[in-house]
């Protein structure tokens, strides 16, 4: 009997995100902005809650009033009428309503586009939170995963003079992403790093690295170049700085060359920035470059040669009021609340932070560890997973890849010692080294529980070990760590990422009361006894520079914060562990390493 025919339409469709699957902004479609000439789209954008994802399912982006039989539609929308919200932002923060919602929204504004000749445009989108999917004038642009590294889309071909842009942003959690539904820290949602238009020659400048080459003559300096083309051409390296000036000879659209030279080394004491340029067929980009070697030579680290001890913080990007769209200011204020406890490396977890940060990073003078959210338990047998952690590793490499103070990538954050882990990590520790060989690669690693020592099988993969400890507060058993310490004999240096306890600022007892400041101090001096005298041990990076929200904590003291940080949330109270890591800080005998 023939199927009757029913009615069907979009309230029906069950796959309804399959069809934007095809086109997609990947670490493919990256492109170099540095110096380039950039219009903000940021500032009001209306906005709607959009939780059954309507917009998508029922293509409110195509404007269209009439359907295909000629019925008129009802709206379920108006863009124009829609409330206003400063783009970037976390919304969560904006609007206590919205503090917990977790899902779609939707963000639209008008925009003038004026040609300027034969040009593409790129629309670059500093991050959304986890997917977007992006529309100008009715058309799909692509959709990008990922959180917090940039998107571009090419949108040249959809402009016109009056234009509509409209963003789907989806803070969804969902187990297939990177990081999945389970972290320790809140999930904020929206579109809340810069929305920026930049114009381009269409054959153009894609990629732009200059580093010191790593060969200990510190004497050389190398700059590569991509073009968008497969064209021969000669550009043009240049660093006024250092009195270079230099062709290079680009053979289908890759060109690179050395010029030796011997620039002052960037240190965290003295951060010594050079611009540099590149020019090819009319199209030019900067930078400002310091110039330094990270090496690795049995257990010590190396910074130009010289062993280093890293005296470190881990850190989140947040701040109270505004979510993790820190401004300019209180990123500068982070960077110089941590060289006043001592430090001359942060971590930045346990995703990549806003690029300005490294930017500023460079210029103050702290060394960096950049990560992505492979956080806990991913789903790493599948594929498509892995797909989207490479990328964003990728996206996040060829971002930073310029800043000094960027020393090491992360691939991961305490993921239980699979097969299948092994196989997804070793993955992406290979490709950070692909990807880049003048810096080091490390995951902050669980130790083997069992045996109490560090045994991690991915650390085969890495450069250095990083280990998550938390003797004294998670392992009441305090005589662990010495075991733990004598128990293992890694044969590359560790930085142990993590230890910490809870601690309500102003809360007091005594160092057996948890969550008081005298508990936490406590175990920050026990800590460091234990592991100052540890030879293969070259950095730390306490858990955490200041508290933070965190949806699973739940009890009286917490009240939804994450309380190990030194510093209060609104990081202007200093609690006494502050005291005690920044006097070892400072203390060169306890610093040597
Ligand atoms: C950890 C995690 C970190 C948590 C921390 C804690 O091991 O890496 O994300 O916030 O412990 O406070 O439990």
């Amino acid at each position: 009997m023939a199927e009757a025919k029913k009615y069907m339409s979009d309230i029906h469709l069950e796959d309804y995100t399959e069809q934007y699957e095809g086109k997609r902004a990947t670490a493919d479609s990256y492109i170099f902005t540095e110096g380039r000439k950039r219009e903000s789209l940021n500032g009001k954008w209306n906005y709607a809650v959009d939780q059954y994802d309507t917009c998508i399912r029922q293509k409110w982006y195509l404007e269209r009033y009439v359907d295909e039989k000629g019925f008129t539609l009802p709206l379920d929308y108006s863009f124009d009428e829609w409330p206003l919200m400063d783009i970037p932002c976390c919304f969560n923060v904006k609007d206590q309503k919205y503090l917990l919602y977790e899902g779609s929204m939707i963000f639209t504004r008008r925009f003038k586009y004026e040609s300027e000749g034969d040009e593409e445009v790129i629309l670059r989108i500093g991050a959304a939170n986890y997917l977007m999917r992006v529309f100008i004038n009715g058309e799909y642009a692509g959709l990008h995963r990922g959180g917090s590294t940039p998107a571009f889309f090419d949108i040249t071909d959809m402009l016109k003079e009056d234009n509509r842009i409209i963003i789907q942003a989806d803070s969804a959690r969902r187990t297939t992403q990177v990081p999945a539904e389970n972290t320790d820290w809140f999930n904020y949602g929206g579109i809340y790093r810069d929305v920026e238009l930049i114009r381009v020659p269409k054959i153009h400048i894609r990629d732009f690295r200059v580093f010191l080459v790593p060969d200990g003559t510190y004497s050389r300096i190398k700059a590569e170049a991509e073009l968008s083309g497969n064209v021969d051409a000669v550009a043009c390296f240049s660093v006024p700085g250092l009195g270079i000036e230099k062709e290079m000879e680009i053979k289908e659209g890759k060109g690179s060359c050395i010029v030796e030279c011997t620039p002052q080394l960037w240190t965290p004491e003295e951060p010594r920035l050079y611009d540099v340029k590149l020019t090819c067929r009319g199209d030019s980009v900067s930078d400002r470059v310091g110039f330094r070697q990270i090496s690795v030579e049995g257990r010590q680290i190396l910074l130009n040669g010289r062993p280093i001890f890293l005296r470190g913080i881990s850190c989140h990007e947040e701040s109270v009021t505004n979510g993790r769209a820190l401004t300019r200011e209180e990123r500068t204020e982070n960077l110089k609340l941590a060289k006043e406890l001592g430090c001359n490396f942060m971590r930045l977890a346990h995703y990549p932070h806003h690029e300005e940060t490294a930017r500023l990073a460079d210029e103050i003078g702290i060394l960096l560890w950049e990560e992505i959210p492979v956080y806990w338990a991913i789903r790493f047998g599948r594929e498509e997973t892995y797909k989207d952690a490479e990328n964003q590793l990728t996206e996040l490499i060829k971002r930073d890849f310029n800043r000094a103070s960027v020393i090491i990538w992360s691939v991961g954050n305490e993921n239980a010692d699979t097969d299948e882990r092994l196989t997804f990590m070793k993955g992406l520790a290979d490709r950070a080294h692909d990807l880049d060989g003048t810096r080091m690669v490390s995951a902050a690693c669980l130790v083997d529980a069992q045996e109490n020592r560090i045994a991690d099988r991915l650390s085969d993969s890495l450069d250095i070990i990083g280990i998550n400890e938390y003797c004294g507060w998670y392992t009441p058993d305090f005589s662990k760590l010495p075991e733990l310490m004598s128990n293992s004999d890694p044969d590359k240096p560790v930085i142990i990422t993590e230890f910490g306890a809870d601690a309500l600022a102003g809360l007091h007892g005594t160092p057996d009361d948890k969550g008081t400041e005298e508990c936490q101090a406590d175990v920050y001096g026990k800590q460091i006894e234990a592991l100052s005298g540890i030879e293969y041990i070259k950095g730390m990076t306490p858990w955490i520079f200041y508290d933070f929200r965190c949806p699973r904590r739940t009890s009286s003291i917490q009240g939804y914060y994450n309380r190990k940080g030194l510093l209060s949330e609104d990081k202007k109270y200093r609690k006494p562990a502050f005291y005690i890591l920044q006097k070892f800080y400072n203390d060169p005998d306890g610093s040597a390493g």
